[in-house]
């Protein structure tokens, strides 16, 4: 049975997003105890960051090229199923862009290139561009 792409977004469900390991809040080791920080302890206190920054690629519409192109792009670079590719695909036609994954700097770098390389090849307008996360 063929769906259209507008019956398939509404049957999709949304996947939650993976908290990184920062936004996972938990109860601080001897935060119970009876010792109440003043305001410059607090100041000086400083947490490791080793995570890397992450960045936002970001797909933007235009007016010609297909939505089916769009979403076997979307299928192919980012390891997405029709539901989820037709899903943001739907979402930069009527809204102006649409978040494809976030990424590190290198891997955002590649996949923001691959689009825009193989929107060229097919003579398509379609662009994509990368944002700091967060
Ligand atoms: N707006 C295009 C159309 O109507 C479809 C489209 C969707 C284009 C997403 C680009 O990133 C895009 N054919």
């Amino acid at each position: 049975m063929k769906r259209s792409i507008e019956t398939a977004i509404q049957t999709s469900g949304g996947e939650p997003a993976t908290p990184r390991a920062s936004q996972i809040s938990e109860p601080v080791a001897g935060s119970q105890t009876k010792h109440h920080p003043t305001e410059v302890e607090e100041a000086t206190e400083e947490v490791a960051n080793d995570e890397p920054p992450m960045y936002r690629v970001v797909l933007l519409n235009d007016d010609f090229t297909p939505m089916e192109f769009v979403v076997q792009v979307l299928m192919q670079l980012f390891g997405m199923n029709f539901d989820q590719a037709s899903a943001v695909m739907l979402e930069v036609h009527h809204n102006g862009r649409g978040v494809c994954g976030e990424f590190t700097r290198e891997i955002a770098e590649t996949r923001v290139g691959q689009v825009n390389q193989i929107a060229r090849e097919h003579e398509y307008p379609l662009m994509c561009v990368m944002e700091r996360a967060e």
